[in-house]
């Protein structure tokens, strides 16, 4: 009844994580012929895949766990899955509800788990119970299923139904008003985009024709030409726009967290997500950013942008100039990968120095076809799970992560199994620790050992371990030796740039 539910709303893939209390369910999707089936031991893992499948797919993906704090290794995944407003389905087998509150093995507070992460959770103890009732599709649901561990679910025979989440209902009026009062210094920020918005984006920003700051998720930053922001500070900073209308997902670049301090700039989000991204006041329309845009009719050219188009000339070729007077330091390294990087028909970038390093510093005239992160909680767990969900079928898909970001998510190479595929490169940014902490002030100031503990520096390198899943592995320690060609195989590239050559870049880039 559970599977008979899960089809019928329309939920075609299940990565199962099986113990003994959650095998009927399994046999039981294992009897459809129509849902497609992941396994792995690891929840945490397996729920980023999930994840990964749903930023693909664009459809829902269930995850089907055993009881106990197997459901609980779920909730970074649920807590990823909200705030990028991802269908995220968490099927979790329980004990018969008598055992609650009563500490028998593996038996835990299971209902309600999630919290306000899911939008729902049905705790399904009988089989009257209504399922996924008033699902709109858009955000994470929780089916908990009580079951007796040698309970049979009987096989099902449905055939998977459409899924159709529920579209937005949007007013432009605010947006008009908004695009009306404020002509003059005005800057967009685009975010991570759907890849159904992006032409409608596009076509706006070039019919609006003023400075943007476009993440590399956007999937547009190298389509912008002059009018792509080179130094987002530098231009909020300098110029001190009026206004900013912020289209998509929530900024990377430190100039969004500095919009807090400056209240008098007017912020304006148009986001499928719905979160403001500030604690600070802002309006924020919510719905799809494509379908908003169309909405809207002509705009025309906005503003007086000559000036800030000058400097954004200058300062981006003044940093070409450092990027190639320090070639071995971390920035001019992810330029250089960038540059093959461009037979890559997918990449992933993973929190946090390489989706930023990569939106500031990386080539800007060939785009790579889809761009994705995870910048919903900005977490740097499950990254690797993520990028093989979100990959499976195709082919030539790059992943540029941190080493920390990688030690975190060491077992994910055993959903790659299953996965078709052939020309994947990982890169693994080894820079001994999390290096973004040192680039804050504060930490510079800090205690020798607060500053050991905050950037856990470890010298461990990724040879063993690619060794170990069977992959092909080079290390790379300066520009001149990098060398990445296709290969049907799954390469390892690791980079370890130069730490002296890092910092003296970072100090000549802050003086330009
Ligand atoms: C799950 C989680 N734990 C902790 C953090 C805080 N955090 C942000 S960046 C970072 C260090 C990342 O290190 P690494 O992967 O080596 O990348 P880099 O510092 O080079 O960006 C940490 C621990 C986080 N974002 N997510």
């Amino acid at each position: 009844m559970v599977v008979e539910a899960c089809l019928k709303a329309g939920i075609r893939e299940y990565v199962v994580c099986a113990g003994a209390r959650n095998m009927s369910l399994i046999d039981a999707l294992v009897s459809s012929d129509d849902a497609i089936i992941w396994s792995h031991f690891e929840e945490r893992s397996a729920g980023f895949f999930a994840l990964g499948r749903s930023m693909d797919s664009r459809e829902p993906c269930a995850v089907v766990t055993t009881s106990g704090t197997a459901v609980a290794e779920l909730l970074p995944a649920v807590i990823e899955a909200h705030y990028q407003g991802r269908p995220l389905v968490l099927i979790s087998a329980d004990r018969p509800a008598s055992f609650r509150g009563s500490g028998a093995p593996q038996a835990i507070e299971q209902p309600g788990i999630f919290s306000q992460y899911v939008e729902a959770c049905d705790d399904v103890t009988s089989v009257e119970d209504v399922l996924f009732e008033n699902w709109a599709g858009l955000r994470p649901w929780h089916l908990n299923v009580c079951l007796e561990e040698d309970e049979v679910v009987r096989p099902v025979l449905q055939k998977i139904e459409e899924f159709q989440p529920l579209r937005s209902n949007f007013d432009v009026t605010d947006l008009v008003h908004f695009f009306q009062d404020h002509w003059k210094g005005f800057v967009v920020a685009v975010g991570g985009l759907e890849p159904e918005d992006r032409e409608e984006v596009f076509g706006f920003l070039k019919e609006i024709k003023v400075p943007v700051i476009a993440d590399a998720t956007s999937g547009l930053r190298e389509l912008l030409g002059p009018y792509l922001v080179a130094d987002a500070e530098q231009v909020m900073r300098e110029f001190k726009p009026q206004c900013v209308l912020r289209l998509g997902e929530v900024p990377v670049g430190r100039f969004w967290r500095d919009l807090e301090n400056t209240p008098e700039v007017r912020v304006f989000s148009v986001t499928r997500s719905g979160f403001s991204g500030l604690a600070r006041e802002s309006a924020v329309l919510h719905g799809e950013v494509g379908r908003i845009l169309r909405g809207l009719g002509e705009v025309g050219e906005l503003g007086d942008t000559q000036d800030i188009l000058v400097a954004n000339r200058r300062r981006w070729s003044q940093t070409q100039d450092l990027l190639d007077a320090y070639p071995d330091s971390e920035p001019a390294m992810m330029r250089t990968l960038s540059i093959y990087a461009t037979t890559a028909q997918s990449l992933y970038l993973g929190n946090s120095l390489p989706i930023r390093e990569w939106g500031q510093f990386a080539q800007r005239d060939y785009p790579i076809e889809t761009v994705r992160a995870n910048r919903g909680a900005n977490g740097i767990d499950g990254q690797l799970s993520t990028w093989i969900g979100m990959t499976h079928g195709l082919d030539d898909s790059w992943c540029v992560l941190g080493d920390l970001t990688t030690l975190y998510d060491m077992s994910a190479p055993f959903l790659l199994d299953g996965c078709e595929a052939s020309g994947r490169v990982l890169v693994i940014v080894n820079n001994s620790g999390g290096k973004i902490f040192e680039r804050m002030p504060r930490v510079k100031q800090m205690a020798p050992l607060t500053r050991e503990l905050v950037l856990n520096h470890h010298q461990y390198p990724f040879e063993k371990w690619a060794e170990m899943w069977g992959y092909d592995y080079a290390v790379f320690k300066n520009a001149d030796e990098i060398e990445i060609e296709s290969s049907e195989r799954v390469q390892v590239v690791e980079i370890v740039p130069s730490q002296e050559q890092t910092e003296a870049f970072w100090k000549a880039y802050a003086s330009l």
